[in-house]
């Protein structure tokens, strides 16, 4: 019985391996699909691969109103306010005229940024009402036709990178202040509005590249449209093109369409793009999820408000909410994105920078854990999350829930032990493990009520031959 257990074990093992290297077997051919197979390997990649935790920003227009118009409030994401039958077109398309930021201070942003340990961040550059945070050449409806003039992206991006922080830029396909866009074409004119509109994107685009060298990849939205999706060679050329003109630049699943209209994986199931870029204000459960692909979420604090909603309402986030979210996406390899939605007149409401604050003073502590972590291939226990650390035998322990007992299970895979148990910053310090069975132990820590995650730091190491030959004795 064992013996074939064993071998469905290694045959298992065997496809999921190879089903790493050569996913699916293609069933359609595709000009248009997935280019590559499996993650990229450059060094960009691994260096976004290692930052784990960013900040993302939705700043424009949408915060004068905040969610409200007349009196009213909007229940809708704040920055979909001018799709409201309660707020005229015209009143949303004339907000800029009242675009002053102030109080807008790029070194004071990339400070709370730095505080809170995010090591990227994403910038709205141009949501889906089209206005511009850059003086674009390619249209009027930019901050330079606002009272503040100046361009907001330029000081951002340097403020951030003076802080060592990576800034990537969000860019919304959907443009509903240019007249040539178009969510469907229904006649030859929209067709060629729209042929318009894609020179119009690509040109913003390269604008961005040229003006802002030091950016590290874009973050594409707004793609769901039958106008984008039904060009797959469209969005195919442009990716190309974008990364020829910027070698490096990473770009997300969610730019992409094949020549069918399947997005983010193509019609054979297969990743396009550099990650996937599909985890939406939900996570992954387990790490069969991810498939093997790098991923990142974006998680908003309240429920679904990205722009500056002056009335939050619902569930808020705490910061030991988001610190559990950033751990257990660390530890299925993928990166977690913070959103904040900073007011009109370019401060932060109070909820943010305190959720800032604290998530910052656990990452002092406990960053180690985040950043360069991975997947640990452990069984997930009850108490929290493994995080291996840049695919060594450190492997850190993010404690989360502390058992009534007081002692965690530690389950290591075959041949595996326990080295070493040190509290996270203090490798010093010596916990004592038990060994309750063939590479399984409990690490007591006692059930004293705790205010955060804790972590320990596990040493592992090859049990040897030594121990290889007791385990087969005793079947
Ligand atoms: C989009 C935007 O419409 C929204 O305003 C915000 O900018 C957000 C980051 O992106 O909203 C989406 C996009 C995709 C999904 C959900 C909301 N999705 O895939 O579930």
């Amino acid at each position: 019985m064992k013996k074939y257990c064993i071998a469905a074990a290694l045959l298992l093992a065997q496809l999921h391996s190879s089903a790493q290297s050569n996913p699916i077997k293609d069933t359609i051919t595709l000009q248009h699909g997935a280019h590559r197979t499996g993650n990229r390997t450059d060094a960009d990649m691994a260096r976004w691969r290692s930052l784990r935790l960013g900040q993302f920003i939705h700043w424009g227009l949408y915060a004068i109103p905040g969610g409200e118009w007349n009196g009213k409030t909007y229940n809708g994401a704040a920055e979909w306010i001018r799709s409201w039958k309660e707020m005229p077109r015209c009143d949303y398309d004339n907000l800029y005229k009242q675009f002053n930021p102030v109080n807008y201070h790029p070194e004071q942003w990339a400070q709370y940024a730095k505080d809170m340990g995010a090591a990227y961040m994403i910038i709205t550059t141009k949501h889906h009402d089209g206005f511009c945070l850059w003086p674009s050449k390619y249209t009027r409806y930019t901050v330079a036709a606002s009272p503040y003039k100046k361009d907001i992206i330029g000081p951002m991006v340097d403020a951030y990178n003076k802080k060592g922080i990576d800034v990537y830029l969000y860019f919304s396909i959907i443009d509903w202040n240019h007249p040539d866009w178009h969510a469907s074409l229904k006649t030859p004119a929209d067709s060629l509005a729209y042929s318009r509109f894609k020179v119009f994107v690509k040109n913003q685009l390269k604008e961005l590249l040229v003006k802002y060298p030091t950016v590290k990849g874009f973050w594409f939205d707004g793609t769901w449209d039958d106008s984008w999706k039904n060009d797959g060679a469209f969005s195919d050329e442009l990716e190309q093109y974008l990364q020829q003109l910027h070698p490096g630049l990473i770009i997300g699943s969610r730019l992409r369409a094949d020549e069918k209209g399947a997005r983010h994986f193509d019609s054979n199931s297969r990743l396009m793009g550099d990650y996937e870029q599909g985890w939406e204000r939900k996570l992954p459960e387990k790490y069969a999820d991810i498939h093997g692909n790098d991923w990142e979420g974006v998680m908003t604090i309240p429920e679904n408000q990205w722009g500056y909603c002056a009335k939050w309402t619902g569930h808020i986030k705490s910061s030991d909410e988001l610190i559990e979210m950033l751990v257990k996406s660390t530890s299925l390899g993928g990166n977690f994105v913070i959103n904040f939605g900073p007011k009109a007149d370019g401060t932060f409401r109070p909820e943010e920078t305190q959720r800032m604050q604290e998530i910052g003073n656990w990452m002092k502590v406990n960053g180690a854990a985040v950043y360069g972590g991975g997947y640990a291939g452990f069984d997930k226990q009850d108490w929290g999350y493994y995080i291996r650390k840049n695919g060594s035998d450190s492997v850190y322990m993010v404690v989360c829930n502390v058992p009534v007992s007081g002692n965690l299970r530690v389950k290591l895979p075959p041949r595996v032990i326990l080295l070493k148990v040190s509290p996270v910053g203090q490798p010093e310090a010596r916990i004592t493990p038990e060994l309750i069975g063939r590479s399984e132990y409990f690490i007591q820590v006692g059930n004293a009520p705790r205010a955060a995650p804790f972590v320990l730091l596990l040493q592992t190491g090859n049990a040897g031959a030594e121990s290889g030959g007791a385990d087969k004795a005793r079947t």
